[in-house]
């Protein structure tokens, strides 16, 4: 399996981390192709919890080459803190590899990143308010610094002159802020240039290289399908192609490299920040598979909104990405429910709707038609072998299966690197 993509089926946190380092020790490079440091992906081994945010998962296996590939934003100040964090704990960072044609984060991507928010109010978008937003503009508008350009001081200056024309008006003019200077933005970019230099390669060309060879490269994706800007619930997305679309564009290899399309997918939902949520559970049930699933940010602490699996999306992330297999994640959070509903479909003003509506205020609308599924009471943490999941367990993974459009491939029943069912 040379060519894997992994991506996230729902709005995030499904445990893509989790799924990563699990393939970690059959991988060559893992790379991450989009996002920056909005991520949060947590990996538990043994007694060690590691929260990742702009590294790939795959820096915690020896051996694995890890790379941010130019899809990525890359705040600097955060790079070298999240690796001096990991080395503090032993953990090499020195294989990590960084694309030259990456984009950078500045200081002035995360103030407007804020006041943007602060300025939208009730039509705010849920941030992470690290800059991602205003980056990815940057780098839309081509007026983006890019970070081979940390290694240019003449031709850095001019692109931050040039980036800091229209926002310095807008600061001061729209938003009442102080104007961010060149030299200021300058000094603090280049104060990385010497350490980031080694990092810096031609990774399009290395991860080419490394498939001719036969090597196993993993593309991990950051956020996820609904967080998508082309195919998520616009404008409540993040602002890059967390789809498996986006590993190829965010990398640089071609499509015809891909051989196999992950979907991590969660047992039920959760989502961070704002936007339409069809089986968001506003009560009881809520609160419990947030307190159960321990389901706060990885990245910002934000309580995650919990609801219902919904098999409409599962269909959905199933047919844009292209999806061979699912990986079931969390199915030990809903031990102890006697019935869990699923979602099968949405009732839109009397209409029922089998696929995802294609409008948004569609989406908007949808009432959730459900199916109720029998509980579980066992623990199931413990469990390897499918067999050995209660019959109620085994018969929930089968059902999803038959709704989602894909093979659930493994079942996570724990956070543990070991606490996998795997089926095939
Ligand atoms: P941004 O900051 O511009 O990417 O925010 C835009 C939307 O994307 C959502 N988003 C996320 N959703 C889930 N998980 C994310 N990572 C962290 C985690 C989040 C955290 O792993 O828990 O700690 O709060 C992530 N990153 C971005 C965001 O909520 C907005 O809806
Ligand atoms: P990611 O952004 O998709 O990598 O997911 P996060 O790391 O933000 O959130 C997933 C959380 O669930 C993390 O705290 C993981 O340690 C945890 N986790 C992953 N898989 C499982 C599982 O099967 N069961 C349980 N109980 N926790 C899991
Ligand atoms: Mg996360």
């Amino acid at each position: 399996m040379p060519g894997v993509v992994l991506i996230g089926a729902q709005w995030g946190d499904e445990g893509k981390g989790k799924a990563t380092d699990a393939l970690g020790s059959r991988v060559d490079h893992v790379v991450k192709f989009n996002g920056g440091n909005n991520a949060g992906h947590t990996v538990v081994v043994g007694e060690e919890k590691y929260a990742l945010h702009l590294l790939p998962s795959g820096i915690l296996s020896p051996g694995v080459v890890p790379v941010i590939a130019n899809g990525v934003v890359v705040d600097p100040e955060v790079l070298f803190e999240e690796i001096d964090g990991l080395e503090a704990r032993g953990v090499d960072c020195s294989r990590l590899l960084v694309s030259s044609n990456a984009h950078v984060i500045t200081t002035y991507h995360r103030t407007l990143d804020k006041v943007t928010e602060r300025f939208l109010g009730t039509r705010r978008i849920g941030t992470t308010g690290r800059g991602i937003g205003p980056a990815y503009a940057d780098k839309i508008n081509r007026v983006g610094i890019r970070v081979q350009d940390l290694f240019d001081e003449k031709i850095l200056r001019q692109k931050i002159a040039g980036a800091l024309d229209q926002k310095n008006h807008l600061l001061l003019k729209v938003y009442n802020r102080r104007a961010f200077g060149v030299d200021e933005i300058a000094d603090q970019l280049l104060s990385h240039a010497d350490r980031l230099r080694p990092y810096v390669a031609d990774t399009a060309l290395e991860l080419s290289r490394a498939l001719d060879a036969g090597r196993t490269v993993l593309f991990e994706g950051g956020q996820a399908t609904l967080l998508d800007v082309d195919h998520g619930t616009y404008p409540f997305v993040t602002s890059s192609n967390a789809t498996a679309g986006g590993a190829c564009t965010g990398s640089g290899i071609g499509p015809t490299r891909v051989d196999r399309v992950i979907a991590v997918v969660k047992a039920y939902t959760t989502r961070v920040g704002e936007g339409p949520f069809p089986t968001e559970l506003l009560d009881a049930d809520g609160e419990r598979l947030r307190t159960v699933g321990h389901e706060f940010g990885t990245t910002t602490g934000r309580p995650r909104r919990c609801g219902w699996y919904d098999a409409v999306i599962a269909r959905y992330a199933a047919r844009v990405n292209g999806v061979t297999d699912f990986v079931l994640t969390k199915l030990d959070t809903l031990t102890g429910f006697e019935t869990v509903p699923v979602c099968v479909a949405y009732d839109v003003d009397g209409v029922r709707h089998d696929e995802m509506p294609a409008s948004q205020s569609d989406f908007h609308h949808a009432v959730p038609v459900y199916e109720h599924l029998d509980g579980w009471t066992e623990d199931i943490s413990h469990v390897r072998e499918f067999a050995d999941l209660p019959v109620t367990a085994q018969r929930y993974v089968e059902a999803l299966e038959e709704m989602s459009g894909a093979r659930i491939s493994a079942i996570g029943v724990g956070p543990g690197r070991d606490q996998t069912v795997v089926r095939h």
